[in-house]
Protein backbone atom coordinates (compact mmCIF):
# COMPACT_ATOMS: atom_id res chain seq x y z
CA UNK A 1 0.00 0.00 0.00
CA UNK A 2 0.90 3.71 -0.62
CA UNK A 3 2.39 5.99 2.51
CA UNK A 4 0.44 9.06 2.09
CA UNK A 5 3.12 12.42 2.75
CA UNK A 6 2.95 14.45 5.26
CA UNK A 7 0.53 16.58 3.66
CA UNK A 8 -2.12 14.13 2.69
CA UNK A 9 -1.86 11.53 -0.39
CA UNK A 10 0.35 12.75 -3.34
CA UNK A 11 -1.70 13.08 -6.20
CA UNK A 12 -2.96 10.32 -8.33
CA UNK A 13 -2.68 8.52 -4.83
CA UNK A 14 -6.03 6.58 -5.54
CA UNK A 15 -4.82 5.56 -9.39
CA UNK A 16 -1.57 4.32 -8.02
CA UNK A 17 -2.41 2.04 -5.47
CA UNK A 18 -5.05 0.53 -7.80
CA UNK A 19 -4.27 -2.81 -9.80
CA UNK A 20 -4.91 -1.42 -13.44
CA UNK A 21 -8.46 -1.48 -14.54
CA UNK A 22 -10.17 -1.02 -11.50
CA UNK A 23 -12.42 2.14 -9.72
CA UNK A 24 -13.42 2.61 -6.31
CA UNK A 25 -17.33 3.04 -5.93
CA UNK A 26 -19.81 4.71 -3.98
CA UNK A 27 -20.38 2.04 -0.95
CA UNK A 28 -20.30 -1.34 -0.91
CA UNK A 29 -21.89 -3.49 -3.91
CA UNK A 30 -23.54 -6.58 -3.47
CA UNK A 31 -22.31 -9.70 -5.95
CA UNK A 32 -22.80 -12.90 -6.19
CA UNK A 33 -24.60 -15.93 -8.43
CA UNK A 34 -28.07 -17.51 -6.58
CA UNK A 35 -29.60 -16.43 -3.66
CA UNK A 36 -28.55 -14.88 0.17
CA UNK A 37 -28.56 -18.50 2.53
CA UNK A 38 -30.25 -18.27 5.26
CA UNK A 39 -27.87 -19.37 7.95
CA UNK A 40 -28.96 -21.03 11.48
CA UNK A 41 -25.36 -20.96 13.16
CA UNK A 42 -26.69 -23.71 15.18
CA UNK A 43 -26.35 -26.32 11.84
CA UNK A 44 -23.65 -24.38 10.74
CA UNK A 45 -20.35 -26.49 9.92
CA UNK A 46 -17.22 -26.38 8.56
CA UNK A 47 -15.72 -29.17 6.94
CA UNK A 48 -12.36 -29.39 6.11
CA UNK A 49 -11.88 -32.83 3.61
CA UNK A 50 -9.76 -34.40 1.11
CA UNK A 51 -5.66 -34.96 1.30
CA UNK A 52 -5.53 -33.92 4.94
CA UNK A 53 -2.38 -34.82 6.73
CA UNK A 54 -3.90 -37.64 8.55
CA UNK A 55 -6.46 -38.80 6.32
CA UNK A 56 -9.28 -37.65 8.13
CA UNK A 57 -11.78 -35.23 7.84
CA UNK A 58 -12.86 -32.73 10.58
CA UNK A 59 -16.19 -31.00 10.82
CA UNK A 60 -16.06 -27.85 13.17
CA UNK A 61 -18.97 -26.41 14.45
CA UNK A 62 -19.19 -22.06 15.10
CA UNK A 63 -17.62 -22.20 18.62
CA UNK A 64 -15.06 -24.19 17.25
CA UNK A 65 -14.15 -22.36 14.67
CA UNK A 66 -14.44 -19.58 17.09
CA UNK A 67 -11.40 -20.76 19.00
CA UNK A 68 -9.21 -20.58 16.55
CA UNK A 69 -6.34 -17.74 17.12
CA UNK A 70 -8.30 -14.63 15.29
CA UNK A 71 -6.84 -12.33 13.03
CA UNK A 72 -6.85 -9.11 11.30
CA UNK A 73 -6.60 -8.13 7.60
CA UNK A 74 -6.26 -4.95 6.08
CA UNK A 75 -6.14 -5.37 2.61
CA UNK A 76 -7.99 -3.73 -0.99
CA UNK A 77 -10.48 -6.71 -2.50
CA UNK A 78 -10.72 -6.20 -6.41
CA UNK A 79 -13.53 -7.74 -8.31
CA UNK A 80 -13.03 -8.38 -11.30
CA UNK A 81 -15.90 -6.43 -12.72
CA UNK A 82 -13.64 -3.34 -12.35
CA UNK A 83 -14.50 -2.48 -8.30
CA UNK A 84 -12.16 -2.40 -5.54
CA UNK A 85 -12.78 -1.65 -1.92
CA UNK A 86 -10.30 -0.31 -0.40
CA UNK A 87 -9.13 -0.30 3.63
CA UNK A 88 -11.11 -3.52 4.49
CA UNK A 89 -9.74 -4.73 8.01
CA UNK A 90 -11.16 -8.36 7.60
CA UNK A 91 -11.40 -10.05 10.87
CA UNK A 92 -11.68 -13.94 11.43
CA UNK A 93 -9.22 -17.11 11.15
CA UNK A 94 -6.26 -16.93 8.84
CA UNK A 95 -5.88 -20.16 6.77
CA UNK A 96 -2.63 -20.61 7.59
CA UNK A 97 -3.90 -20.97 11.25
CA UNK A 98 -6.72 -23.09 10.10
CA UNK A 99 -4.02 -25.12 8.43
CA UNK A 100 -1.78 -25.33 11.10
CA UNK A 101 -4.37 -27.11 13.17
CA UNK A 102 -5.61 -28.90 10.59
CA UNK A 103 -2.71 -29.86 8.05
CA UNK A 104 -2.77 -30.56 4.74
CA UNK A 105 -1.05 -33.86 3.40
CA UNK A 106 2.71 -32.72 1.76
CA UNK A 107 1.19 -33.62 -1.60
CA UNK A 108 -1.14 -31.21 -1.64
CA UNK A 109 -0.43 -28.30 -4.37
CA UNK A 110 -4.20 -26.32 -4.30
CA UNK A 111 -7.51 -25.72 -1.97
CA UNK A 112 -10.98 -26.13 -2.97
CA UNK A 113 -13.05 -23.91 -0.53
CA UNK A 114 -16.52 -24.74 -1.17
CA UNK A 115 -19.58 -22.63 0.08
CA UNK A 116 -23.34 -22.80 0.02
CA UNK A 117 -25.40 -24.04 -2.90
CA UNK A 118 -22.21 -26.08 -4.41
CA UNK A 119 -20.32 -22.67 -5.43
CA UNK A 120 -16.67 -23.15 -5.60
CA UNK A 121 -13.21 -21.45 -5.75
CA UNK A 122 -10.26 -22.99 -5.96
CA UNK A 123 -6.44 -21.70 -5.35
CA UNK A 124 -3.30 -22.82 -4.89
CA UNK A 125 -1.86 -23.43 -1.60
CA UNK A 126 1.01 -21.01 -1.64
CA UNK A 127 -2.20 -18.33 -1.97
CA UNK A 128 -4.32 -19.87 0.70
CA UNK A 129 -1.34 -19.99 2.79
CA UNK A 130 -0.32 -16.17 2.38
CA UNK A 131 -0.63 -13.67 5.33
CA UNK A 132 -3.69 -11.89 3.91
CA UNK A 133 -5.49 -15.21 3.34
CA UNK A 134 -8.24 -15.46 6.32
CA UNK A 135 -11.68 -16.44 6.70
CA UNK A 136 -13.97 -13.54 7.62
CA UNK A 137 -16.64 -12.83 9.49
CA UNK A 138 -16.44 -9.34 10.04
CA UNK A 139 -15.55 -6.15 8.20
CA UNK A 140 -14.41 -3.03 9.88
CA UNK A 141 -15.64 -3.89 13.09
CA UNK A 142 -18.77 -5.27 12.16
CA UNK A 143 -19.97 -8.44 11.47
CA UNK A 144 -21.04 -9.13 8.10
CA UNK A 145 -24.20 -9.15 6.84
CA UNK A 146 -26.02 -12.39 4.95
CA UNK A 147 -25.54 -10.46 1.88
CA UNK A 148 -21.95 -10.02 2.52
CA UNK A 149 -21.06 -13.70 3.28
CA UNK A 150 -21.92 -14.06 6.92
CA UNK A 151 -21.63 -16.63 8.94
CA UNK A 152 -18.36 -16.79 6.87
CA UNK A 153 -17.03 -15.65 4.26
CA UNK A 154 -12.96 -16.79 2.45
CA UNK A 155 -11.34 -13.39 1.52
CA UNK A 156 -7.66 -13.65 -0.40
CA UNK A 157 -7.22 -9.92 -1.64
CA UNK A 158 -4.77 -10.03 -3.86
CA UNK A 159 -6.75 -12.41 -6.18
CA UNK A 160 -9.74 -11.23 -7.98
CA UNK A 161 -12.58 -11.63 -5.52
CA UNK A 162 -14.76 -14.40 -7.01
CA UNK A 163 -12.13 -16.47 -5.51
CA UNK A 164 -13.62 -14.47 -1.78
CA UNK A 165 -15.97 -17.10 -1.73
CA UNK A 166 -18.68 -15.85 0.69
CA UNK A 167 -21.39 -18.53 2.72
CA UNK A 168 -18.16 -20.89 3.13
CA UNK A 169 -18.56 -24.77 4.47
CA UNK A 170 -16.26 -26.33 3.32
CA UNK A 171 -12.06 -26.41 2.93
CA UNK A 172 -10.57 -28.89 0.58
CA UNK A 173 -7.01 -30.10 0.27
CA UNK A 174 -6.36 -31.25 -3.63
CA UNK A 175 -3.15 -32.86 -4.69
CA UNK A 176 -3.45 -31.62 -8.55
CA UNK A 177 -5.28 -28.46 -9.18
CA UNK A 178 -9.12 -28.15 -10.10
CA UNK A 179 -11.50 -25.45 -11.59
CA UNK A 180 -13.90 -23.99 -9.15
CA UNK A 181 -17.08 -22.85 -10.35
CA UNK A 182 -16.01 -19.21 -12.40
CA UNK A 183 -12.40 -20.80 -13.52
CA UNK A 184 -14.64 -23.11 -14.85
CA UNK A 185 -16.72 -20.40 -16.79
CA UNK A 186 -14.30 -17.97 -18.26
CA UNK A 187 -12.59 -16.61 -15.39
CA UNK A 188 -8.94 -16.97 -14.68
CA UNK A 189 -7.49 -20.03 -12.72
CA UNK A 190 -4.77 -18.01 -10.62
CA UNK A 191 -6.84 -14.36 -10.87
CA UNK A 192 -4.09 -12.61 -9.75
CA UNK A 193 -5.63 -8.71 -9.46
CA UNK A 194 -1.88 -6.96 -10.43
CA UNK A 195 -1.42 -9.10 -13.09
CA UNK A 196 -4.87 -8.49 -14.28
CA UNK A 197 -5.29 -12.47 -14.50
CA UNK A 198 -8.79 -11.80 -15.53
CA UNK A 199 -10.03 -14.62 -17.86
CA UNK A 200 -8.99 -18.23 -18.70
CA UNK A 201 -7.95 -17.11 -22.65
CA UNK A 202 -5.43 -15.58 -21.07
CA UNK A 203 -3.98 -18.68 -19.51
CA UNK A 204 -0.70 -20.13 -20.00
CA UNK A 205 -0.11 -24.03 -20.01
CA UNK A 206 1.17 -23.87 -16.79
CA UNK A 207 -1.60 -21.46 -14.97
CA UNK A 208 -4.53 -24.15 -14.50
CA UNK A 209 -6.03 -27.42 -15.84
CA UNK A 210 -6.82 -27.41 -19.29
CA UNK A 211 -9.94 -26.00 -20.78
N1 LIG B 1 -20.73 -18.08 -2.47
C1 LIG B 1 -20.40 -17.09 -3.33
N2 LIG B 1 -19.38 -16.29 -3.01
C2 LIG B 1 -19.02 -15.29 -3.84
C3 LIG B 1 -19.69 -15.08 -5.06
C4 LIG B 1 -20.77 -15.95 -5.38
O1 LIG B 1 -21.40 -15.86 -6.44
N3 LIG B 1 -21.10 -16.94 -4.47
N4 LIG B 1 -19.30 -14.04 -5.88
C5 LIG B 1 -17.94 -13.51 -5.71
C6 LIG B 1 -17.70 -12.27 -6.39
S1 LIG B 1 -17.60 -12.32 -8.07
C7 LIG B 1 -17.43 -11.12 -5.71
S2 LIG B 1 -16.98 -9.70 -6.52
C8 LIG B 1 -17.54 -11.04 -4.25
C9 LIG B 1 -18.42 -9.88 -3.87
O2 LIG B 1 -18.46 -9.76 -2.48
P1 LIG B 1 -19.45 -8.72 -1.83
O3 LIG B 1 -20.83 -9.06 -2.31
O4 LIG B 1 -19.28 -8.88 -0.37
O5 LIG B 1 -19.01 -7.37 -2.33
O6 LIG B 1 -18.06 -12.24 -3.70
C10 LIG B 1 -17.53 -13.40 -4.25
N5 LIG B 1 -17.99 -14.50 -3.47
MO1 LIG C 1 -16.54 -10.36 -8.66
Amino acid sequence: MTTPGPDGPPRGFRQRRLPPGQYVPRGWPVLHYGRVPQTDVGNWDLRIFGATADGGERVLKHPELMELPQSEVLADFHCVTKFSMLDNLWRGVRALDLAQVWPPHESVTHVMIWAEYGYSANVALTDFLADDSIFAYARNGEELTAEHGWPLRYVCPHLYAWKSAKWVRAVEYLVGDRRGFWEDRGYHNRGRAWDEQRYSYQERPDDGPPL
